[in-house]
């Protein structure tokens, strides 16, 4: 339709299920599934799905949630009844069980639902990379990098991510999870601490007292004791508001290119959380559509097989942006994209800025004002070079 073909040799898989996209979090929760539509949307209206296999997952079942969940939360979870009167921000009760109820993880109609279908979705992707049928398998509403073992924390309840990496890793002997939302990636680090057949690499803002979730600093590095095997294992890159799309690129490239250098994964999970773009409304980043891609790109050029996960995003519209952009860049059909989005898109109009042309870069929102001095990158670059050399596989 718009010339976007099949790339030769090599395949795209793309994973979705309509069920998840229809629930709420609640009227004031930043988290909506409805961004999911939106993204399929505009990835519809410019011809992709021709060129990729869709499928729409099923549900993970328990004994799936269950390679990584604990029976009794997975139990609560299957089992507990939304509030009838959601509570507010302030009236956060302390003892929740297993975090659920509270304003981050609100108990919602319909719960068990999303949360199986977004981790159904991963571990979808996972096996289509496993049986080589996908080179890239795409699943944006997965991603959910903050759910821990028996415990819902920052919008994550299932971590899908944990979940297809232990299915990847089935059939791959190292797995390099890479997380570019805004926030650390702490569930998917905790998951495979003690591990050498993981490593995790977060960039995100760090500041441990006024940014969720305080953790993932410099020197966070996986166990400290030398005799366990995850010592080393854990990269993180803490960074402050601002960063542009030339100082990640530089940033990224040189830290994930010493880790494959040392490391040399044979599959790559990238988790793509669209919060880290400009005009966030929770993140602080000044990435744009262009910068965020780039690293997909980078992961794509390495030729390894590859997971693309969704994530944090809460300015819809960028979102769609963002996820769109990288699902051209797996198709490897940039340029057969007119960055006018095509008159035909449905909510088009979400697109629109005062009288200009909708287009696919051009993201809403005020830049930040860099507070990354120069001297900081080079120090983060240093340290992380000095932590692989730790590291031979
Ligand atoms: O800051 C907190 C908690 C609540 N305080 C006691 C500390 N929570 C954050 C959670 C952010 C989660 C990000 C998830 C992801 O990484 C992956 C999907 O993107 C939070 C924030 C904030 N500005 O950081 N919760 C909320 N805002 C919130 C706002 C309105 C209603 C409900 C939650
Ligand atoms: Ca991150
Ligand atoms: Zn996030």
């Amino acid at each position: 339709q718009y010339g976007i073909v099949r790339p030769k040799g090599y395949n795209v898989t793309f994973h979705t299920n309509p069920e998840m996209e229809k629930h709420h979090f609640g009227q004031t929760h930043p988290m909506k599934p409805w961004r999911l539509t939106l993204s399929k949307s505009l990835i519809m209206s410019y011809g992709m799905p021709f060129a990729m296999d869709n499928y729409i997952a099923r549900a993970a079942t328990f004994e799936e949630l269950n390679n990584y969940h604990s029976n009794d939360y997975l139990d609560y979870l299957a089992t507990v009844q939304p509030e009838p009167v959601p509570r507010d921000v302030e009236s956060a009760n302390p003892d929740l069980k297993f975090n659920l109820g509270g304003s981050d993880c609100p108990l919602f109609e319909g719960l068990y639902d999303y949360c199986s279908t977004s981790a159904g979705g991963s571990l979808d992707a996972a096996r289509k990379v496993c049986n080589r049928e996908a080179d890239i398998a795409i699943s944006w509403g997965g991603g959910l990098h903050h759910a821990k073992k028996a415990e819902a924390s920052g919008f994550c309840y299932i971590n899908d991510i944990v979940l297809a990496i232990l299915q990847l890793l089935r059939c791959y002997p190292r797995v390099l999870y890479i997380d570019i939302d805004v926030h650390h990636g702490d569930g998917v680090e905790e998951a495979f601490f003690s591990t050498d057949r993981v490593m995790t690499c977060s960039f995100h803002k760090y500041d441990p007292q006024n940014f969720f979730p305080g953790t993932g600093a410099l020197d966070d590095n996986g166990p400290k004791n030398e005799f366990n095997a995850g010592a080393h294992h854990a990269i993180n890159v803490p960074l402050n508001d601002g960063i542009t799309d030339e100082q990640y690129a530089m940033l990224f490239d040189s830290v994930v290119g010493k880790i494959v250098e040392t490391f040399r994964p044979s599959a790559i999970a990238l988790q793509c959380g669209a919060d880290s773009l400009a005009g966030d409304r929770l993140g602080r980043f000044n990435l744009q559509v262009q910068g965020h891609g780039q690293c997909v790109a980078y992961c794509k050029k390495l030729g390894l097989p590859m997971i693309l996960f969704g994530g944090g995003g809460y300015t819809p519209r960028n979102v769609a942006r963002a996820w769109s952009w990288e699902t051209a860049i797996a198709l490897q059909c940039e340029d057969k994209i007119n960055p006018i989005i095509p008159a035909h898109t449905p909510w088009r109009d979400h697109f629109r800025q005062e009288e200009l042309l909708p287009t696919l870069e051009q993201i809403v929102g005020e830049p930040r004002q860099n507070k990354n001095p120069q001297k900081r990158i080079q120090e983060i670059v240093q340290h992380v070079h000095e932590q692989l050399r730790f590291v031979q596989h």
